[in-house]
């Protein structure tokens, strides 16, 4: 016994040679994490540097369940395509050291619920499961966690688990629950694998978003909670990646952005900057996916003190696919304050910001943005865009996230200017969205619903006073029945007699949008944004207004069709839209 003891700890010995430079990177999820869409040349060829480990036997090409081959698409089983981690593992061997390794170990099936992850359900689901996906669990000995930990514990004998990447959530898109499970699978992982949570921390990326009509993207929603249940995750912004034709997966061009982003949040958990090393050796197509040509110029903007505005920073790459920079961009102003990511008007002055991207190859391109910001200026609206009117009260839904709850027991005032294209009903829904009871769409379940009232086609106050029976965290219009667009102003939310307003940007002179949210796009809502109030008030024609009518932005009118060649150049509202002369 001693003699064998003592030879299995010599053996493990001489195997055990971790490689302290080779990074694992451990992933799981539904389609998205599978990959669905179809490799290019370029996806083609791998840097050796960049590995995967087989986690189930593949016959073309030939791969053997448990070993390491270098990470060539198909990553998750020979049926599956471009997904997250091809441009995950191509980023991050570019940005580290040429001695560094990086590996995956990809585990996903399309179409999965979270709980195909956690083995105390597994069994249950995969008796219900669709046929398809019960070929894949199969593949996987009808329990994915396992084959993951397992193959984990193989990948553990040559390197070290430096990170987690999730992408899941579409089959379980809005579900409240949904970071605790997350969770829950996580510490398993940690416990499972002898890690500690300060050095793996987890990524997960968002679902198609919504402004490119994403699906599910109301899970973005939730996910953005995962940081208040798991300390060391990461989101990953999908914002402007863009989707295959079902709104539910991203083209190949999406999954190479989203592989990048996933990276970036990757490489600032090692301390690194998200920038390819100096010699990293480059295939020129593949550079080309990461080499910006040209930031989109912005147009001049005016902006009334007080206000704020956001920028939406666009490029174009050297292979020709556009992103959305925002996240990434740097804005500065010698003439204006810039504050989150925003430009804050103070005082009355003309000036510029420039708008600041360093590419991944460390190539800096700007561009120059024209300010004005004055005291007098168009009011600015909420503009929510409801697509055609629903039958209930809750078919469509705009929420005001406040930024204080309310306290349980006090006597509350909202007011809310409102007029819609159409007339019809607006009911205010308090709403604690942090409590613990949920309904079975995983909500909460601790609403107040109050009076409904009539709104029409011209802009009027409303005011709802009520004792909060629960400390509301959100306030919810319920607008169902309102055709086309809505228009909110000056929503205010106080205690009775106090001055403490507990809502944020509720006059909308600031671009800041980040408390004010509306349901899913299966609602068939179609946008939440701010515009000027001249746009607005001219999108839904007023009487009189004749054909050919032209609109300065303050809403005066300044000439007509027969004219309008004499007004000098600049913005103007023609027939309800803005044209430039
Ligand atoms: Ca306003």
């Amino acid at each position: 016994m001693m003699t064998c003891a003592l030879l299995a700890v010599s053996l493990l010995g001489a195997r055990a040679e971790v490689d302290p430079n080779f990074y694992v990177y451990l992933c799981f999820g539904q389609s998205n994490m599978e990959g669905q869409a179809k490799a290019e040349t370029v996806d083609m060829t791998v840097d050796p540097r960049f590995k995967t480990l087989a986690c189930v036997d593949f016959t073309n090409p030939v791969r053997k369940k448990g070993q390491w081959y270098d990470a060539v698409p198909p990553i998750v089983r020979q049926w599956t395509n471009v997904g997250m981690a091809d441009y995950f593992g191509r980023t991050m061997v570019a940005a580290l050291p040429a001695g560094v390794k990086v590996g995956v170990v990809d585990v996903a099936i399309g179409g999965v619920d979270i709980k195909a992850f956690m083995s105390e359900q597994v069994a249950d689901y995969v008796k219900t499961a669709e046929s398809w996906m019960k070929s894949a669990f199969a593949e996987y000995d009808n329990d994915p966690y396992k084959r993951l930990v397992e193959m984990a514990k193989i990948a553990q004998q040559q390197g070290v688990i430096k990170g987690i990447l999730l992408h899941q959530g579409e089959t379980n898109n809005g579900q409240a629950d949904w970071p605790q499970k997350v969770k829950t699978i996580y510490d398993r992982l940690l416990s499972d694998l002898g890690l500690n949570a300060a050095d793996v921390p987890l990524f997960a990326g968002e679902t198609v978003n919504a402004d490119v009509g994403g699906t599910c993207s109301l899970h973005n929603s939730i996910i953005a909670r995962l940081p208040q249940t798991i300390a060391n995750a990461h989101v990953v912004r999908s914002n402007g990646c863009p989707c295959a034709s079902d709104n539910i997966h991203f083209t190949v061009a999406g999954y190479r952005t989203m592989g990048k982003r996933y990276a970036y949040e990757a490489l600032r958990t090692l301390g690194l900057e998200p920038r390819a090393a100096a010699d990293y050796a480059w295939n020129s197509a593949l550079k080309d996916v990461y080499a910006l040509k040209s930031l989109d110029p912005i147009d001049d903007i005016t902006v009334k003190v007080g206000g704020a505005r956001a920028f939406k920073v666009w490029g174009t790459f050297a292979d020709g696919h556009r992103e959305d920079l925002t996240a990434e961009a740097a804005i500065s102003s010698s003439d204006f304050v810039i504050a989150d990511g925003m430009l804050k008007a103070t005082e009355a002055k003309k000036g510029t910001v420039t708008i600041a991207y360093t590419d991944f190859l460390g190539t800096t391109l700007t561009t120059t943005v024209n300010v004005e910001a004055t005291d007098q200026g168009a009011n600015r609206l909420l503009v929510v865009d409801n697509g055609t009117a629903g039958s209930n009260a809750w078919d469509k839904e705009m929420f005001c996230d406040l930024a204080t709850p309310m306290t349980k027991g006090k006597t509350y005032v909202v007011k809310a200017t409102i007029k819609a294209d159409t007339k019809g009903n607006c009911t205010l829904w308090p709403r604690w969205d942090a409590s613990t009871n949920r309904d079975q769409w995983g909500n909460s379940a601790d609403v107040q619903y109050l009076a409904s009232q009539a709104i029409t086609t011209v802009a009027q106050e409303y005011t709802w006073e009520f004792r909060a029976d629960f400390p509301h965290d959100c306030l919810i219009f319920a607008i169902g029945d309102l055709g086309g667009k809505v228009c909110f102003d000056d929503v205010s939310c106080r205690e009775k007699g106090s001055d403490v307003e507990l809502t944020s940007n509720g006059n909308f002179e600031s671009d800041d949008l980040s408390h004010w949210r509306i349901l899913d796009s299966w609602s068939g809502m179609k946008s939440i944004k701010i515009e000027d109030e001249a746009v607005t008030a001219v999108a839904a024609p007023k009487a009189g207004a004749a054909e050919g009518d032209v609109y300065n932005l303050q809403g005066v009118k300044v000439g007509s069709g027969r004219n309008a060649g004499a007004l000098r150049g600049g913005l103007y509202i023609v027939n309800g839209r803005k044209m430039v002369k």
